[in-house]
């Protein structure tokens, strides 16, 4: 089976599971991927209380499947809990099963399944749609209608470019977060995950998205992502430079995107967006150049002036905001000119592209970071370094970063195996960390590809298992999806439109300062946002799981 049937799949199949138990039967102290597991892989839970025994229900007939002894308890530092584990692994008859631990309870519903990713992945990636400002967007989920009308179709305005009140077309693209502007830097590393997703996974050129363009000239992944695209390219000025963002002065209410009519400006450039925008363009260039040429030819060509312009303007240059108060988005640009580089020669082989990208590949003795971000994407260029096909790169230099990009991801491994919830991302909680242990798959994979070593493929599960309930609180971190998933995100949309449930399909941002720390209430931006660099990264995590 393929994402192709995911917009045949039947939803209430999957959403039934959660009513027909006795909810007081479910402790949350059983914590485990609440969608479930493929049946090839680990399956571990998390318990956090004193147990000894336990069993696998399968549901129906609630015929005991297995019978087992939790091993532990392990002290979880970051949670001062004491955790003793499941390993219910040898379970692997498709089906929808409860864990019984006598004491505690049972477990939410869960499902063992070769497709169990294939509707995730869809809702997850129609997100991205259901972000698109410019347009009106409409989605039926759960029997509910989650719609708002064309938004934002003055953008945007260029006095504080060039002290006229005077428009430029800036309109498409996806709105940030739980906020509509939209900013250039976030784009990147977004862009640069679902365009890693294409080129890693096959399997995603089949996903059917039900999106306006579906049956179009492109496959529907790259036609959201090309969404993203119209607009960037309304971002670059004449000079080859790139405005930092366009936004409100302010951030506004909680209202829907097309009652915001406030005026929204492009703000002044950027080295790190006009270095983003050089990767994006050109890694777009490569993946579009086959359906449409015309297109991809305008991406290069884009990417080309915006490298130009960098090379004339060789210095960090921080973006003078003018009192636009809304998403700072600032970050030094070395790893985005870094990013930049290695995109643009990948896309067109030329050699003193390549030689600026080895010399930037040198100045940061090919480190690799455990997790990244959108203010630290060189990851995204090594990547492509490795990946290439292309002749003439150092061969020292090759192996060094594929050496990195082995031993950072067996720290993964080890960090997630030594983590009471197994995840990868340890012990460090940040704004947005949510989406850092998605990103971390990219790691993950770009090791795989070197050393297919299974651990690589069972520690993305773990950041996906983690971020679907094997958590500290029990629950889904997404919308939409699992067991008790946010009711409250902090997403202007959910807040303003009269449905109770929140717009599926959106990753938030997750705890912080402490494992505990996160609360489902919608002023809660700090750790109840959603953000389209944390869905981007769910996404290329989901994509590594088509059905076999
Ligand atoms: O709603 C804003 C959210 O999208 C941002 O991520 C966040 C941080 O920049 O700021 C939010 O806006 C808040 C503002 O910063 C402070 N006053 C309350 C605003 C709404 O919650
Ligand atoms: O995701 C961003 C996070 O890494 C920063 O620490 C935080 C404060 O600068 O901002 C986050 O990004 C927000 C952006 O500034 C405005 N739109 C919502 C974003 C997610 O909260
Ligand atoms: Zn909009």
């Amino acid at each position: 089976m393929h994402w192709l049937f995911c917009g045949l799949l039947v939803l209430s199949g999957l959403l039934s599971l959660g009513r027909d138990l006795e909810a007081d039967q479910v402790s949350t102290a059983i914590r485990l991927n609440t969608i479930g597991y493929l049946p090839g892989y680990p399956k571990v839970a998390s318990i956090a209380a004193d147990c000894q025994r336990f069993s696998v229900l399968r549901k129906g007939d609630n015929a005991v499947v297995l019978e087992g002894i939790v091993t532990g308890p392990v002290s979880n530092a970051d949670t001062g809990e004491q955790i003793y584990l499941a390993d219910f692994s040898s379970v692997i008859e498709p089906g929808s099963y409860q864990l019984d631990v006598p004491g505690v309870g049972r477990s939410p519903v869960f499902r063992i399944a070769e497709d169990l990713y294939v509707e995730p992945f869809y809702l997850v990636m129609r997100g991205m749609y259901l972000w698109r400002c410019g347009t009106a967007v409409r989605a039926v989920y759960k029997g509910q209608v989650f719609e708002h009308g064309a938004c934002h179709l003055q953008d945007a305005w260029l006095d504080l470019i060039i002290r006229d009140h005077v428009r430029k077309d800036g309109t498409k693209g996806w709105h940030d977060a739980g906020d509509y502007n939209k900013y250039v830097v976030n784009a990147g590393v977004t862009v640069g995950c679902l365009l890693r997703a294409w080129e890693d996974f096959p399997a995603v050129s089949k996903l059917l998205l039900d999106i306006p363009e579906s049956g179009g000239q492109l496959p529907d992944f790259l036609a959201e992502v090309k969404w993203e695209l119209d607009w960037l390219l309304t971002m670059q000025d004449k000079d080859g430079s790139v405005f930092h963002k366009l936004s409100t002065k302010d951030f506004g209410g909680f209202i829907l995107p097309e009652q915001e009519t406030t005026d929204r400006y492009f703000v002044p450039w950027s080295s790190a967006a006009t270095a983003d925008f050089t990767a994006m363009m050109a890694m777009a260039s490569r993946h579009l150049r086959p359906y449409d040429p015309n297109y991809a030819q305008r991406c290069l060509d884009a990417a080309w002036k915006a490298y130009g312009f960098l090379k004339a303007h060789p210095d960090n240059h921080d973006p003078d905001m003018k009192g636009v108060t809304t998403g700072a988005y600032t970050t030094k640009d070395p790893d985005d000119r870094l990013w930049a580089a290695a995109e643009l020669w990948e896309a067109t082989g030329d050699p003193d592209v390549l030689a600026d990208l080895e010399d930037r590949i040198r100045a940061i003795n090919c480190k690799v970071d455990i997790d990244f971000d959108w203010g630290s994407v060189a990851n995204l260029g090594l990547f492509t370094y490795v990946a290439s096909s292309r002749p003439n790169r150092e061969p020292n230099l090759v192996q060094r970063v594929s050496e990195n990009i082995l031993s950072v991801a067996d720290q993964i491994v080890s960090t997630a195996r030594s983590h009471g919830y197994a995840r990868p991302l340890g012990s460090r909680y940040y704004w947005g960390c949510n989406g850092s242990v998605a990103r971390q798959s990219l790691v993950l994979m770009a090791a795989y590809r070197f050393q297919p070593r299974p651990e690589y493929m069972q520690t993305c599960l773990d950041a996906i298992n983690h971020l679907f309930g094997r958590n500290c609180h029990g629950r889904s971190y997404v919308t939409g999806l699992g067991y008790m998933p946010p009711m409250y995100p902090h997403d202007r949309r959910s807040g303003a439109d009269k449905v109770v449930d929140p717009w599926p399909g959106y990753l938030v941002g997750g705890p912080w300062p402490r494992a505990m720390d996160w609360n489902d209430v919608q002023s809660d931006y700090r750790t109840n946002e959603i953000a389209i660099n944390w869905n981007a990264a769910l996404i290329y995590a989901l994509a590594a799981f088509p059905p076999q």
